[in-house]
C-alpha cells in the first residue's frame, strides 16, 4: 500500500476514535444535564463513528497495509449549555469533513484509485452527518430557550435515535 495513503489512514482511525469519544463526553454530559433522548441520540451517534473507524482498519489490512492506533486527545467534557454542545458538533463533523477531503487528495496525488472508490462511502456518509448536524441545531433554535422547548426537542432527539439503527459500516 502506498506509505502516505497508509499514513493517512492510520491518521484517520485515530480521529474516528477520537469522534467517539468525543460523542460519548458529549452524551455523558447531556444524561447528567437531564437530556436524556439527547444522550441517547449522542451515544448512537459514538457507536457510529466507532463502526467508521473500524472499517478503516478492516480496509488497511485488506490491502496489505500496518495498522498503528496511537494516543488520543483527552475529549472536551464540560459545556455551558445543550446549544454548546450541538453546536460543536456541527463544527466537528464539518472538520472531519475537511479530514475525508485530505485523504482523497492525497490519493489523487499518489494515484490510488481504489482507495479514492473507498473514500466515497466517508464522503456520503459525511454530507448525511453534517446535514443531521445542522437538522439538530435547526430545532434547538426552534424550541428556543425555555423549559417546555426544550422538553420537545429531547423527546425528538430520543426519537430520532430510536428510529436510527446503527449503520452497519462493514
Ligand atoms: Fe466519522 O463521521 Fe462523524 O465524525
Amino acid at each position: 500500500m502506498n506509505t502516505n495513503v497508509e499514513a493517512s489512514l492510520n491518521h484517520q482511525i485515530n480521529a474516528e476514535e477520537h469522534s467517539s469519544r468525543l460523542y460519548f463526553s458529549m452524551a455523558a454530559w447531556c444524561d447528567k444535564h437531564g437530556f436524556e433522548g439527547s444522550a441517547k441520540y449522542l451515544f448512537t451517534h459514538a457507536e457510529e463513528e466507532r463502526m467508521h473507524m473500524i472499517k478503516l482498519v478492516h480496509y488497511v489490512s485488506e490491502r496489505g497495509g500496518t495498522v498503528l492506533t496511537d494516543s488520543l486527545p483527552k475529549p472536551q467534557n464540560e459545556w455551558d449549555s445543550i446549544l454548546a454542545v450541538f453546536t460543536e458538533v456541527l463544527a466537528h463533523e464539518k472538520k472531519v469533513t475537511g479530514m475525508i477531503n485530505s485523504i482523497f487528495e492525497v490519493c489523487m496525488q499518489e494515484k490510488d484509485y481504489l482507495t479514492s472508490n473507498f473514500l466515497q462511502w466517508y464522503i456520503q456518509e459525511q454530507v448525511e452527518e453534517e446535514s443531521s448536524a445542522r437538522g439538530v441545531l435547526d430545532k434547538l433554535t426552534l424550541a428556543g430557550n425555555t423549559q417546555g422547548g426544550l422538553f420537545h426537542f429531547d423527546k425528538e432527539l430520543m426519537a430520532m435515535a430510536a428510529a436510527s439503527a446503527i449503520k452497519p459500516a462493514l
